[in-house]
Formats: structure tokens, C-alpha cells, sequence
């Protein structure tokens, strides 16, 4: 692991005068003419479920309403009646894992899941290999394991003119602790022939999701997962089996996952099609997820009550490993200051970051800024615009993936708004 240890009496200093700051903010218990009484149970909706269903799969509180939605940006359910992506409520989120209930779902022919008989499912390795190889599940399982924490994200997450909320500008993206036989070692099984340079992998529905990874990439960390967030794979995500490719793009990450082919040159499969593109610069940006973060709270769509002390919390991710820190600026960019890492930086993973701060019900910007371990930094819009030599103007977009920096704008009221394009 990774994480940067801030020193300890730096962290005791600033959270005497956290707590010293929130504890201003608290009415105080000795104010109230008695403690607050319990509320009595409400059994109602408890009720209506038989309690052997309750007791056998865990439900949320009924006060917890955070809901993913369709993503912005075509009509949705569209013209076919198909709904394609659906975001994560990332305003609402909290720690680094997504719960799998809530995780983004991308798909190419709507918002379709076949359904596959775990008992009945088969992954093929074949093509150039000295033994081509069917497994079933349980064969798969017999297999050493690894769980890994690993991001997910599709190459349509971006900010733009039209959305407002964390969620549209940023909730194709998630997280979820996966469970799975490493792909080398599938590879390895099957003997990968020389002259074999990629892998093309194929999931299960009418309209094949395939994409082609290089062999270096799926002999290193790919792992072929059945397990999310201590359950089975969700059939959204992917049900019974799923490729997960730490760090690229999403919709290398195929699920369904039933074909493994080793092959000798890229594959233009139906996945494909947006990698090859006419500037060779897109090609060579689209596969792994550049350092990028947000500011989640807060965050365009929410309100802050008034001036006073909150706590600017958020997610950071790289596709170049674990995230080395985060700085928030709550001046428009002009000065920077460290955000505690609060979770675990694994790499490829999210990590959660906060930053105490009193706001002084002045309109303001506020945002974010990674660095991950190879010292890539997450560059602004006005960078991006520079690199693809195009005037920054609000219609500027960035093409291929876009890590650039969000800028939340806080009126004086405590709306928060998109301040990208201003
Ligand atoms: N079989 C299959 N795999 C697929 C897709 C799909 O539609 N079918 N969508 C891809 C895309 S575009 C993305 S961004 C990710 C999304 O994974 P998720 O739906 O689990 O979030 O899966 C990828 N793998
Ligand atoms: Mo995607």
C-alpha cells in the first residue's frame, strides 16, 4: 500500500481545531430542555414483509433514498425504447466501495441482462494457445483466488454544459472489492504460443461485447471475477463471470464473460470502433483512466445551510496505480491545500479524501486535484484545451477520456453549481 501517513502531530493540531470548529457549529445537549426522545420503532413497512424474507437478505432503511438514474445526454429510455447508462448517486456516497445495488451500469444494447445459469455457464481460452481450454464455474473456483479493490469507469463520464449534479458529471464511475482467478493464470494454463501479442474477450449477449487487450496487460493484473463486494457478481455487472481490466477504460472490462481468445494483432471488434479513431493521440489516450477526482460534498445540485464549517469530502482514482494525494482549492485554483487520504490507497482503486474547511458565505470555487503514484498530475480544463490545440471556450470538449479538473461554484446562497463552463 501506498498511502502518504500526513505526521501525527500536523493531524492531532488540525483536528483539535476540527473538532473545536464543528463543536461551534452543534447546539449544545445541555441547551435542550431534555434529551431527545427515541422515536418509537415504525414496524409498518418491516411489517408488511414476511420476517423470513428479512432475516434472509438485508434491506436499506426506508430514510435512505439515494437512487441511481439514467445519465444525462440522450434521451433515455431512447427512440428504441433502450436505456444505455445509469449513474451512480455519488452525491450520496460515502468511504470509497460502491454498494453493488448502486454501481453504474453501461450497456451497449440497453439496459439489458441476459440471464445465465451459473451451472450452465462456460469461459473458452483459445485461439493461440497450446491447449485450449473450457472451464466451468466450479473449475473456475478451484483456481487460486485474489480480491482486489478495483475502480471501474466508462469513457462517457464527463462533465458538460448540461449537468448540474456529481452524479451526471461523474457517476460512471464506481467501486467494489472483486473476487476472481487472475487471467495469467488462465493464460499460463492454456500455454500462450509465441507470436500471441493480444486477447480479444467476448461477453454473452445476442450483440457479443468483445474488446481487445494487449497480452502484456491481461498477463498482469486482469482478473476474471465472480465475487463483488462479498456476494456473487450482480447481474448488472456482469453475472456469473466478468473481465475486470484495473485501470482502463470500462468497456474493455467485459461481462458475460464467456471467450478468451489469444490473438496476434488488435482486433477490431464491436467494441473497438472508438478506440481507432483518426488522430492517433485518441487511440493512445483511451485505454487507462488518467488521475482524476471529485468533490462530492460539496457538490453541484446540494446547499449548504450558511456560513460555517463543513467538510469538503471526495473521490480520487488513477488508471496508473494507487492515488499519491489530493489537494482541494477552495479559491478558484489560485491556492492549493493536502486532503486527508481517508481510505485505503489501493491501486486502481477509490480513495476517499476530506478537507476541513469554514466557508465565509462569500460566492466562492471550490475543487479538486489528484496526483497518483507516477506523478501524473490531474490536469484542468485549460490544460486539456492547450494539448488538443483548441480555443477554451465552454463548448471546448475533451476527447477520449476526460480526467480534467471539476470546479464547483458555491453562490451565496449555498447553491452549488457546475463551474466548468462559465
Ligand atoms: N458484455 C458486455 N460487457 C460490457 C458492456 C456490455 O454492454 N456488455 N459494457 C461495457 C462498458 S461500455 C462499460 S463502461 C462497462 C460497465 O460496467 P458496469 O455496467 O458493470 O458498470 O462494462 C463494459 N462491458
Ligand atoms: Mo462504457
Amino acid at each position: 500500500m501506498n498511502s502518504k501517513k500526513p505526521s501525527r502531530r500536523k493531524f492531532l493540531a488540525s483536528g483539535a481545531a476540527v473538532a473545536g470548529a464543528a463543536a461551534a457549529a452543534v447546539r449544545p445537549a445541555s441547551a435542550q430542555t431534555a434529551a431527545p426522545a427515541a422515536a418509537p420503532a415504525p414496524t409498518s413497512e418491516a411489517g408488511k414483509k414476511g420476517i423470513k424474507e428479512l432475516i434472509a437478505y438485508g434491506e436499506r432503511s426506508r430514510f435512505v433514498t439515494s437512487l441511481r438514474e439514467p445519465a444525462d445526454g440522450r434521451p433515455s429510455p431512447d427512440a428504441f425504447g433502450l436505456t444505455f447508462h445509469v449513474v451512480t448517486p455519488l452525491g450520496e456516497s460515502v468511504g470509497s466501495i460502491t454498494p453493488s445495488s448502486l454501481h453504474y451500469v453501461a450497456a451497449h444494447r440497453g439496459f439489458y441482462v441476459p440471464e445465465i445459469d451459473p451451472k450452465e455457464h462456460r469461459l473458452m481460452i483459445h485461439g493461440m494457445v497450446d491447449r485450449p481450454l473450457i472451464f466451468t464455474m466450479d473449475e473456475l473456483k478451484c483456481f487460486p483466488s485474489v480480491t482486489r479493490v478495483h475502480f471501474l469507469e466508462c469513457i462517457g463520464n464527463r462533465s458538460t454544459r448540461t449537468r448540474n449534479t456529481v452524479a451526471q458529471t461523474h457517476g460512471m464511475t464506481s467501486c467494489s472489492e472483486w473476487t476472481g482467478v487472475l487471467l495469467s493464470t488462465l493464460l499460463k494454463e492454456a500455454g500462450v504460443q509465441s507470436g500471441g501479442s493480444w486477447i480479444v474477450s467476448e461477453g454473452g449477449e445476442e450483440v457479443k461485447g468483445a474488446s481487445s487487450v494487449s497480452l502484456s496487460k491481461a498477463m498482469d493484473d486482469c482478473l476474471v471475477a465472480w465475487g463483488q463486494n462479498g456476494e456473487p457478481v450482480r447481474p448488472q455487472q456482469g453475472f456469473p463471470l466478468r473481465l475486470i481490466v484495473p485501470g482502463f477504460e470500462g468497456i474493455y472490462q467485459t461481462k458475460y464473460l464467456r471467450r478468451v481468445k489469444v490473438v496476434d494483432r488488435y482486433y477490431m471488434t464491436y467494441n473497438d470502433y472508438g478506440h481507432l479513431q483518426k488522430d492517433p493521440k485518441v487511440v493512445a489516450l483511451t485505454n487507462q483512466i488518467g488521475p482524476k477526482s471529485v468533490i462530492t460534498f460539496p457538490a453541484g445540485g446540494q446547499q449548504l445551510k450558511g456560513p460555517g464549517f463543513y467538510e469538503i469530502s471526495g473521490l480520487a482514482w488513477s488508471g496508473g496505480g494507487a492515488v499519491r494525494r489530493v489537494e482541494v482549492s477552495t479559491d478558484g485554483g489560485r491556492m492549493w491545500k493536502e486532503a486527508e487520504l481517508r481510505t485505503p490507497t489501493y491501486r486502481m482503486a477509490h480513495t476517499r479524501f476530506a478537507l476541513p474547511w469554514t466557508w465565509d458565505g462569500k460566492e466562492c470555487e471550490i475543487l479538486s486535484r489528484c496526483t497518483d503514484e507516477l506523478g501524473t498530475v490531474q490536469p484542468t480544463r485549460a490544460q486539456a484545451a492547450k494539448y488538443w490545440n483548441e480555443p477554451l471556450t465552454p463548448q471546448f470538449g475533451v476527447k477520449g477520456a476526460d480526467n480534467t479538473i471539476q470546479v464547483w461554484k458555491i453562490a451565496s446562497d449555498g447553491s452549488v453549481h457546475n463551474g466548468n463552463f462559465v
